[in-house]
Formats: C-alpha cells, sequence, structure tokens
C-alpha cells in the first residue's frame, strides 16, 4: 500500500510539473498574403500542426493581421511563483537585428464551454503606450489571380495602400490559396488587429535592420540554451534561459485598455504586427516555431523594472523631435522620474519635457538615466540629415526672450522682444506664419494651428535666436 502510494505521489507531481506543457491544438490559422504562404514548410496545410507538442514547428503568419490561434491541453496558470512573472513563452525565428513581431492575444473560458468564443484580451507589449501604435487596424487583401507570385494589393481603413511585393525567390502564389485556407476568400478579405510601428530599416542595404521590441512581442527575442521551460527575463536586453519571448498574462487589457486580473488562460493568439517590406526579406512576418507553459519557481528572481524609449526615425530630417519613453515595474507603465538625458554629440540637446532639439548633423545616440538607478538606462539613435541645418541654419536661444504662455492653446505673446520680424516654423522648418514688426507682449492668434510644437524665429540671419512653442 504504502508502496503504491508512494508511486501515486510521483505521478501526480509528474502532471503537476506545469511546464511541462507544449501546445496541444490550433485552432485556426489564417495568415495574411506573403512569400511563405502556399508553400512547405511555413504556410501549407501542415504548418499549423507543426506547433503542436513541440518548439521547432514552422509556421508563417504572413504580412499584418496574419494569425493563429491555439491551446494547451490544460489552461496556463497566471502563477504567482512563476518567474519574472513570465506564465508562457512563445518561440520564432528572429535573427539577431531582425524581429518580426507578433502581437499576443489571450482568451478565458469564461462560459466553460470549452470554446474560443469568449473575449480576447491584448497582452500590452511595450510599444503598445506608444503613440504610434494603432488599434483595430483594418488591412483588406485583394487576390491578384494568377498560379505564380504576383504583388497583392492592400488598402487599409485610413486610405493607405501598398503592396505585398513578390519576389524572385518564392514562384507561388502569395494569397492563400482555398486547397489550404477553405476560410479565406477566394477575391479579398480584411485581417484586423494592432499595428506597432517597430523600427525597420530596409533603405540601406545590404544591411536591414528590424530592431528588437523591449518586450512583449513574438519572433522578437533569440533562443537561448536553457531548458523551454525556464523562462528569459524580458526586461533585460540579455537572452537568459530558454530565450524565446516570455509573456505575463498579467500583461492583459481589454478594448479599452485597462487592466484585465486573469488567474489562467486557456486560448492564444498570434498576430502580425507590422506591415512593412523587408527589402530582400521579403514583407516582416512573424514566424511560430511553439510554445510552452512556464514552471513556477519561487526561486528565480531579477529586475522587473525597465526604461523604454520609443525608437527615433531611422533618419531625422526635423529640428526637433518629441521623444517617448516609460518606465514600466512587471510591465506595466508607472510614473515617470526625473529622467537626466545624455546626447553624444554637443549639437544636440533634449529638455525637461523629452523635446530633442538639434542643431548640427550626423550620427546621434541619446541615452536616458534615471538618477540613483544605474540599472534604469536606454538609449535610441538617429541620422540627422543635412536638409536639417541648411533649411533653418543655426538654432540657437537666447536669454531676456520668452514665450508665454507655453503651452499655449489659441494665442502667445512673447517678452523681451523690440521690433522684430517673426516666422512660426513646423519641424520639418517650414514656414507657416510670419509675423512683421513684432513688439513685446502683443498677441499671436493661434486657434488654427494644430496641436504639436512649433519653432518661432526672431528676426534673421544666422544668429536669429529660436524659441519652441507647444501648442496644445
Ligand atoms: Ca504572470
Ligand atoms: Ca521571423
Ligand atoms: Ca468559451
Ligand atoms: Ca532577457
Amino acid at each position: 500500500m504504502i508502496r503504491e502510494g508512494t508511486i501515486w505521489i510521483i505521478l501526480i507531481l509528474g502532471t503537476l510539473n506545469l511546464g511541462a506543457q507544449y501546445i496541444s491544438e490550433v485552432l485556426e490559422y489564417t495568415p495574411a498574403p506573403g512569400q511563405y504562404i502556399n508553400s512547405t514548410p511555413w504556410g501549407d496545410g501542415e504548418s499549423a500542426s507543426s506547433i503542436v507538442g513541440g518548439v521547432n514547428g514552422t509556421l508563417c503568419l504572413g504580412a499584418f493581421g496574419g494569425s493563429v490561434v491555439f491551446a494547451f491541453a490544460n489552461p496556463v496558470e497566471n502563477h504567482p511563483d512563476n518567474p519574472f512573472g513570465m506564465d508562457f513563452t512563445i518561440f520564432g525565428n528572429p535573427l539577431p537585428d531582425w524581429s518580426e513581431p507578433g502581437v499576443v492575444w489571450v482568451m478565458k473560458d469564461e462560459n466553460e464551454n470549452g470554446e474560443a468564443d469568449d473575449t480576447w484580451y491584448q497582452l500590452a507589449g511595450s510599444d503598445y503606450y506608444f503613440s504610434s501604435t494603432l488599434h483595430n487596424y483594418q488591412v483588406s487583401y485583394t487576390n491578384p489571380g494568377g498560379t505564380e507570385a504576383m504583388d497583392v494589393a492592400w488598402r487599409d481603413h485610413l486610405g493607405n495602400q501598398g503592396f505585398i511585393k513578390a519576389n524572385s525567390i518564392h514562384s507561388q502564389t502569395y494569397y492563400p490559396l482555398p486547397v489550404f485556407f477553405p476560410n479565406v476568400p477566394e477575391e479579398k478579405y480584411e485581417l484586423t488587429g494592432t499595428l506597432i510601428k517597430g523600427a525597420v530599416d530596409v533603405d540601406h542595404p545590404p544591411v536591414n535592420v528590424s530592431l528588437l521590441r523591449a518586450f512583449g512581442y513574438a519572433d522578437n527575442q533569440l533562443r537561448g540554451s536553457g531548458p523551454p521551460t525556464v523562462p528569459d527575463n524580458p526586461y533585460t536586453p540579455e537572452v537568459e534561459h530558454s530565450g524565446g519571448d516570455a509573456f505575463d498574462i498579467g500583461w492583459a487589457v481589454d478594448a479599452d485598455g485597462n487592466v484585465v486580473e486573469l488567474d489562467q488562460i486557456h486560448f492564444l493568439k498570434v498576430q502580425n504586427g507590422l506591415l512593412h517590406q523587408g527589402g530582400w526579406l521579403g514583407e516582416v512576418s512573424t514566424e511560430i516555431t511553439g510554445a510552452v507553459d512556464v514552471a513556477p519557481d519561487p526561486q528565480l528572481s531579477g529586475i522587473l523594472d525597465m526604461l523604454v524609449i520609443k525608437d527615433l526615425p531611422v533618419e531625422l530630417d526635423t529640428v526637433a523631435c518629441q521623444l517617448e519613453l516609460f518606465l514600466f515595474h512587471k510591465g506595466k507603465p508607472v510614473s515617470l522620474p526625473d529622467i537626466s538625458w545624455t546626447s553624444s554629440e554637443p549639437w544636440a540637446e533634449v529638455d525637461e519635457n523629452h523635446l530633442l532639439t538639434v542643431n548640427g548633423t550626423g550620427a546621434l545616440t541619446l541615452t536616458a538615466n534615471v538618477p540613483g538607478s544605474p540599472l534604469l538606462q536606454a538609449s535610441v539613435s538617429t541620422l540627422v540629415i543635412p536638409a536639417v541645418t541648411t533649411a533653418l541654419g543655426t538654432l540657437r536661444t537666447l536669454a531676456g526672450i520668452s514665450i508665454y504662455p507655453n503651452p499655449a492653446r489659441d494665442a502667445f505673446f512673447i517678452s523681451g522682444v523690440e521690433k522684430k520680424d517673426l516666422t512660426l516654423h513646423d519641424l520639418t522648418g517650414k514656414v507657416i506664419r510670419r509675423v512683421k514688426d513684432y513688439r513685446a507682449d502683443s498677441e499671436i492668434q493661434i486657434p488654427d494651428l494644430p496641436p504639436g510644437i512649433y519653432l518661432i524665429r526672431i528676426g534673421d540671419g544666422p544668429s536669429a535666436p529660436w524659441l519652441k512653442l507647444l501648442k496644445h
């Protein structure tokens, strides 16, 4: 009896080894058009089942909005002892400097009918909070017809359009064919999801870059060498343990962005979050090779805070730029402490409102630090291009001259100016308003200007000072 009981306990412990769970079933695979779609092994009828039961499958989601829905045999727990709060890990095939971020959604079987007919909650990754992220973004793809690779036209709900480009390497049709994807309408279909901007640069061949997102996206972080059930800490840039992309169910938000507390989830969805051509790499498309449940381990701890700056454009052609940065604790944004900025170049500076102004050209790196917390540091880089200075001349401020109120809504005033001509510029340097013979403290009306940052030049000539105005 004792002996049998012992064996029984061991069997239960084996079942409770919550980390040993891989994907048990793929419920839906709806790719967007792409170079790997309708071909083996990444985009045919067998690809979906390849991610079941391990982490070395081959599944491509195609262009923006392509998705896969899958489940585990048992629910994935939002377990308090999971390392770094991470509850599951998704593996993809990213390269160093080539991320193809997939947005991850989770569902709890709230009505307990065993079906994925409940509410999808987005796991808010680092880019969720950026002003450039678009929610409920809709793209329709039109079948170009034919039996070989042709550009597939897309159009979004904002009126933008473009093509998923055919290339010479992948010669099959890119639009999902009914033989593999009977649920995709043959003429045209629409996909909806969250669009993130990413940081893709394919305009400087031969090196194509799609920078890693900070945390919270699939097909993003490199794989590690540790056991798959011990997750990477996504709040550090290094690849640790299993590597891949670890996710916390605690990041879940509803459609209004409110945090949703989920104790467990039953279904997961990954959706390609980028709509971008990748140069010779073809369109940016999320790939999934498998997913695994994380094993609880109260002994494993690490950094849970992360400072994240939204990437600057590869080339900056404006004289000023509003930087966006967030401090996250366990992946949730918290109020920003005082930030100390360091610029690699003397001609660029960031003020207390995180507004970058430049007065020169060349490569630029900006680093943000939280004083007293040496581990909280983040950097962004860009190339400030010559058009800036040729358009604007020298950018400098002058003591004794100031704008009030600043920020302004419908009007503003300038003090300390004696009868000068003023020009009001947008951030590209374009003149959008001229004021003749301005006298100190007289009103300048701006009710018609869109909210944003403007530059005001006092007088002319190379030594004319500039002021920054924030319009609300
Ligand atoms: Ca968790
Ligand atoms: Ca990939
Ligand atoms: Ca259900
Ligand atoms: Ca890490």
